[in-house]
């Protein structure tokens, strides 16, 4: 049963090559539901976050566990089990080389369902992201089968629960990647000192963190209930009135009843909780809502109060004006525009000045971890960024409502990097990452771009239908936002570009190339910027600069991984961005990378990509202060912000 249910490669895991290609463009499965949990006078939400038992597979053998039928009975009457946290990666855990496996493990707990959800309910169960592939059960029976890292997922559990009893919970996890996964890597069986060992390769520059990465959640609906909300926002020319655009999908059997005409009451409050616009939808899920006096959302830096979110109240009701359910989201009311050489929101133009980052921790790996993300942002906003991208993979979504009201800006990535070996299996889970993203993040105010891949290797024949065809497939979603990508290879032989709206480019000087000269920095990103600009005519972002440093590592002249090395290559680039800027096309600077991070290991990596401007525990390096005091001056000059009254130390009269 499990093994058709599931299709599970027997045996080893298979190796894929593509060899010449026609790609087709075929339809990927639609997400649908998967409303971030929240309470409200119809719903519950219940969090089984906590220690879960966990047992790893024999490497060698990855599949024993659903031939044997683990998933029937508790784990531990299986093999013995041992504590492990979720949410969190489970690779940094243990003192063993757990952090190394390869193949699939498997985590279980129990918990209780109130006898109150029986009655006219419906209950979901939802896991903010499980890295990389999830098979799940409840009680023994197959729940959901999800693929794809850092992207949600959830399924309907209603019938398989024991009401006002004990549950159990059972997830199977494979962190395996191949060529036809996203994102990719290799498998190999190489011979060690025991005989044979299973490898795990990979190009990324991140280590490859797995388990139940997100919270899992079970929440209630009822029976009938708003599944989906679509917004999007206008303003109108002089900024005095806005408007909320909201759609909405039922699921639920009272929306078959012909005599039933559901419709919706859509209320929309401000900061204050004052209600500012209200309309009711005359048998139809969708309308509009106009908000005079509008205070629309901008990002950090660009207002004094940035970041603003009016909250939309949806009630859906009956024919008899029954209440059957109400869900409630934030709304940030902007306008997004793009040409040629720029890139505007509410009609004013945008120079980022941002990171590119990882979600990354000691000990918990990519866990969610709440006390990160909002030291996370109190950096940010200390260091005066307006931006991130979210390289190279979705980040939670805790932290994208984090990113909605502190304004700050975000290139929302798919998980696709170093994507080669062009394929239509590649190209259809490609596809499908950008669709659950999109999906996700749609209503998102903070999300102003969406970068379809990280280093892509642009340069073969294959990869220009294939970026033309996930670039048309990423538009005909979401027209409202530009696409990019962070590309590396140089614009003689790039082939994505063309299907982009903003060029955005990779490249460290004075680090892998030209290592050490520092007086071969500024004059190479300019002229490179230039060259892409008239290659594409296209505004202009450099995604990714920097140098690993060693914190308190101290070297005057500057010296390679030195802290001030760091901060000279970081002025450098500097100057070449002040002379972009001047070219109007030039918009906007991101350091690679916001803290140092764990990848796998190699002698070029010490403990890690240190090219941190803060440390991993997150404290700053000498650079910080620098970078701190240019992206405030850039704010003081762009968009007339006021300095923080400690960015200068004071040293004489
Ligand atoms: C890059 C990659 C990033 C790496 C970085 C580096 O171009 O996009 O993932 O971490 O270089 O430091 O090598």
């Amino acid at each position: 049963m499990a093994l058709s249910f599931f299709s599970l490669v027997t045996g080893l895991y298979v190796l894929h090559f593509s060899i010449a290609l026609i790609l087709v463009n075929k339809e990927v499965p639609q997400t649908r539901g998967m409303l971030y949990p929240r309470e409200s006078e119809t719903r519950e939400v219940r969090s089984l976050d906590g220690i879960w038992n966990f047992v790893r597979s024999d490497q060698a053998n990855p599949t024993q566990g659903v031939r044997d039928e683990w998933y029937a009975k508790e784990l531990s009457k299986s093999r013995p089990t041992i504590p492990m946290p979720v949410p969190a990666s489970y690779n940094d855990i243990t003192t063993d080389n757990l952090r190394d496996h390869v193949g699939t493990v498997w985590y279980d707990r129990k918990f209780f369902v109130p006898r109150t959800w029986a009655k006219d309910q419906r209950i979901w169960l939802r896991f903010g992201s499980v890295h990389y592939e999830a098979y799940v059960w409840i009680n023994g029976q197959k729940v959901v089968k999800h693929e794809m890292g850092h992207l949600p997922f959830e399924a309907e559990v209603t019938d398989l629960l024991n009401y006002g009893a004990e549950n159990r919970i059972t997830v199977m996890c494979d962190n395996a990647l191949i060529q036809t996964t996203v994102p990719q890597g290799r498998i190999t069986e190489v011979p060690n000192d025991e005989g044979m060992t299973i490898v795990q390769s990979y190009t990324f520059d991140f280590f490859n963190y797995a388990g139940i990465h997100r919270s899992v959640h079970l929440y209630t609906t009822p029976r009938t209930f708003i599944e989906e909300v679509e917004v999007t926002t206008n303003l109108s020319k002089d900024a005095s009135v806005g408007d909320v655009f909201y759609s909405v999908s039922v699921n639920g059997s009272a929306a078959n009843e012909a005599d039933n005409v559901l419709h919706i009451q859509a209320n929309l409050y401000d900061k204050e909780g004052i209600l500012v616009a209200n309309a009711t939808s005359d048998g139809k899920l969708g309308g509009q809502l106009q908000v005079n006096q509008v205070k629309p959302w901008w990002p950090y830096l660009m207002h004094p109060k940035p970041g603003y979110l009016y909250e939309l109240e949806i009630k859906l009701l009956a024919t008899n004006e029954e209440l059957l359910d109400v869900y409630r989201l934030k709304v940030g009311i902007r306008t997004l525009s793009w040409d040629k050489k720029q890139f505007l929101i509410n009609g004013k133009p945008i120079y980022f000045r941002g990171f590119g980052r990882h979600e990354d921790a000691d000990i918990r790996g990519k866990g969610l971890d709440n006390a990160l993300m909002v030291r996370d942002f109190n950096l940010l906003k200390w260091i005066g960024a307006n931006s991130y991208r979210t390289s190279h993979y979705p980040y939670s979504e805790e932290s994208m409502q984090f990113a909605d009201e502190h304004g700050i800006m975000i290139i929302d990535e798919c998980p696709s990097v170093d994507t080669e070996n062009y394929s239509q299996e590649l190209l259809g889970k490609h596809k499908s990452s950008l669709e659950q993203l999109i999906h996700r993040d749609r209503n998102h105010p903070s999300v102003v771009m969406w970068s379809i891949a990280n280093e892509p290797r642009t340069g073969s024949m294959s990869a220009d239908s294939y970026f033309e065809l996930v670039a048309n497939f990423t538009r005909s979603l979401d027209s409202s936002r530009p696409i990019t990508a962070a590309i590396a290879v140089p614009h003689t032989q790039d082939k994505a570009g063309r299907s982009l709206d903003i060029i955005s480019f990779n490249r460290y000087n004075a680090w892998y190339s030209n290592t050490g000269r520092l007086d071969m920095v500024t004059q190479n990103v300019i002229d490179e910027a230039i060259a892409w600009n008239k290659h594409y005519n296209k505004p202009i972002i450099m995604s990714e600069y920097g140098a690993d440093t060693l914190e308190g590592l101290h070297m005057q002249p500057a010296y390679v991984w030195s802290e001030e090395f760091q901060t000279e290559v970081f002025s450098r680039h500097f100057k070449a961005f002040d002379e972009l800027r001047k070219k109007g096309w030039f918009i906007g600077e991101f350091v690679w990378n916001f803290a140092d991070f764990k990848t796998a290991q190699s002698y070029t990596r010490v403990g890690g990509n240190k090219k941190g401007v803060f440390t991993r525990a997150r404290q700053p390096k000498a650079a910080a202060h620098l970078l701190r005091k240019r992206y405030f001056a850039l704010g003081r000059d762009l968009d007339q912000c006021s300095f923080p009254e400690d960015l200068y130390t004071y040293i004489a009269t």
